[in-house]
């Protein structure tokens, strides 16, 4: 992990000044967040992609091809995430959650962290890796439920209801998002304060938010280990490992607090 960008002390006051004074303040994760618990990234320096390349498993088109060339990535990446702790990241916005009732935290992820964290009311864009439902969407089968199985004993995995196969409950490329939580999302864009953090800005529609939130005035922040596509649209961008960062305004914003 690089070492922490020292960004100007400014910035990081500037921030938490900002946070301070809020009242609505909405934050956007990616797979950043959860790089300090072990899980690698998409597109970062260790990125998933780097070894197998999105349209070749992340699409119903690959999963109709091949479905279990598709999980046996996905089989594998919930075995790696199924023995990961929510790192500091996860437990800073978790704790804004809570103590905030105009923090709204809408995460990409579907690894499950920042649920483990106890992030209250959050809005998840991606769907869950710890979700199933039926491929062919028989009717017990078709509304998404949680099943944990670690590894699955077979692949890909059965329906219980109608003995067809089950996929992955995640949004993959051409397939839409939930319209309910788009509606969320968006609406949680007007706000005072927009953080992006650990996300290279690149998957839509969620890399959209950010600049619909700076449209409808906020005071937008990334927070990344790298400039990203969103770098040069944010007012401040923070340069550093999430954790760190999040830790530090956690603690300026105490002591601005006192
Ligand atoms: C849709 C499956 C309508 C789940 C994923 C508008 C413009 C352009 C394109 C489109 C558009 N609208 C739609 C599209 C097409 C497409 C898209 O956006 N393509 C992109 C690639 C150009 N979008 C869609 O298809 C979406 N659907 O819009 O429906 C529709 C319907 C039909 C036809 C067309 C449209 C669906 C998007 C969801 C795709 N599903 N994965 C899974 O397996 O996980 S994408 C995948 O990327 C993950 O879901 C992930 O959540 C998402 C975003 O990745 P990031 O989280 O940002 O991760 P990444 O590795 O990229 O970056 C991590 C960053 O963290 C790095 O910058 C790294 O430096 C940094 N970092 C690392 N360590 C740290 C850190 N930062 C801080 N601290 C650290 N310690």
């Amino acid at each position: 992990m690089s070492e922490m960008v020292f960004e100007s002390v400014t910035d990081l006051e500037r921030v938490a000044n900002a946070l301070h004074r809020a009242q609505k303040i909405t934050a956007l994760t990616g797979a950043g967040v959860s790089a300090a618990s072990g899980i690698p990234t998409f597109r970062g320096a260790d990125g998933l992609w780097k070894k197998v390349r999105a349209e070749t498993l992340a699409t119903p088109e690959a999963f109709e091809n091949d479905p279990k060339l598709v999980w046996e990535w996905y089989d594998w990446r919930r075995q790696m995430v199924a023995g990961a702790r929510p790192n500091a990241a996860h437990d800073v916005l978790a704790q804004w959650t809570r103590e905030q009732s105009g923090f709204t935290l809408i995460t990409q992820n579907v690894d499950g962290l920042h649920e483990k964290a106890g992030t209250e009311r959050l809005i998840r864009l991606h769907g869950s890796i710890w979700h199933v439902r039926c491929w062919q969407r028989c009717t017990a089968g078709r509304r998404d439920w949680r099943d944990d199985t670690t590894p699955f004993p077979t692949l890909p995995p059965r329906c219980p209801h109608c003995g067809g196969i089950v996929r992955p409950a995640v949004v993959w490329f051409g397939e839409s998002l939930d319209a309910s939580d788009v509606a969320r999302a968006t609406e949680a864009t007007d706000c005072e304060v927009f953080l992006t953090i650990g996300t290279s800005a690149v998957v839509y529609p969620a890399a959209g938010l950010v600049h619909q939130a700076k449209r409808r005035g906020a005071f937008t922040v990334e927070i990344n280990l790298e400039p990203t596509e969103a770098s040069h649209v944010v007012d401040v961008a923070l340069h550093g490992p999430a954790e760190k960062i999040l830790t530090n305004l956690a603690a300026l914003g105490r002591s601005g607090s006192d």
